[in-house]
């Protein structure tokens, strides 16, 4: 991978990752509709609205790699959603295919799978039950990588990312943190892992209270460093101070759950 591009340089996985990967690739270019903050003068941007396809084209021209954490990464009215994640996600997929980019890691959300109990041990190759609008786009961006890679043999990973923190920040983040380091080593697997065709990893540290079988991840030599257990009290302390949820303690997703849930109004 001589040439990767990644996209939602600007947003906080991305200004994160401009740090763990720098030096990973003898070319990286990152990209967002807006300009970084503390962009060091050896880093490449451009800039780039996925929801304009002639700018997708332009920036994905020559990638070998891309790295797709652009969008809009929580839940916001249909029309915001639709726009980042669903015409954003699409050009960038039609695009690298039609630039011949060979692999893509796709950033999914545990909130594609959010409506399984908390009660359910899933595995990857479960049925989608998104949570929120946001939850049924990365759904989508899920299916969309799984066409590119069976119909036009582009090499896909979709990381079902939990929580990336510095540490988990409540009891929910138990389950589902993502230790920095630890997401660079999955972007790392899709980008160079030879065996990748169309993969889906849980985006997970080493959580002993993981709701996730996270094997097939394992399978491709991932070994995350970060254990949630270790910040276990500083969690549940962060938790008392939070507002009761009972109906998004049921529930993966959480908040994304409860948030306008009247699945009971016709009872
Ligand atoms: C996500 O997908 C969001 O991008 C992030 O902001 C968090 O809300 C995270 O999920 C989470 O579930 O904690």
């Amino acid at each position: 991978m001589k040439r990767i591009v990644v996209t939602g340089a600007a947003g906080d996985i991305g200004t994160r990752m401009r740090k763990l990967l720098k030096g990973a690739y003898p070319e990286i270019v990152w990209s967002d509709v807006r300009m970084p903050a503390g962009l060091a003068g050896d880093e490449t941007f451009i800039p780039a609205d996925l929801a304009d396809y002639a700018q997708v084209e332009k920036l994905v021209a020559g990638a070998n790699g891309i790295v797709h954490f652009g969008g809009f990464s929580v839940e916001g009215p249909w029309e915001t959603i639709h726009r980042s994640n669903i015409v954003g996600c699409y050009n960038m997929f039609e695009a690298a295919y039609r630039a011949g980019v060979e692999r893509v890691v796709f950033a999914s959300s545990n909130h594609a799978v959010g409506f399984y109990p908390r009660s359910a041990r899933i595995g990857t190759a479960v049925t989608v039950r998104p949570d929120s609008r946001y939850g049924v786009s990365k759904a989508f961006g899920e299916a969309v990588g799984a066409l590119y890679a069976d119909k036009h043999g582009m090499r896909v990973t979709c990381l079902r990312i939990g929580n990336v923190a510095d540490a988990p920040v409540d009891e929910r983040r138990l389950s589902i943190w993502l230790k920095p380091e630890d997401l660079a080593q999955l972007v790392r697997i899709g980008l160079d892992h030879p065996d990748i065709r169309f993969e889906v990893f849980y985006g997970a540290s080493d959580n002993a209270a993981s709701w996730w079988d996270n094997s097939n991840a394992r399978r491709f030599g991932y070994r995350p460093q970060g254990r949630a257990e270790d910040f276990r009290a500083q969690a549940l302390a962060a938790q008392q101070k939070l507002p009761p949820d009972p109906l998004g303690a049921r529930y993966q997703g959480g908040s994304f759950c409860s948030a306008e849930y009247d699945a009971d109004r016709n009872s």
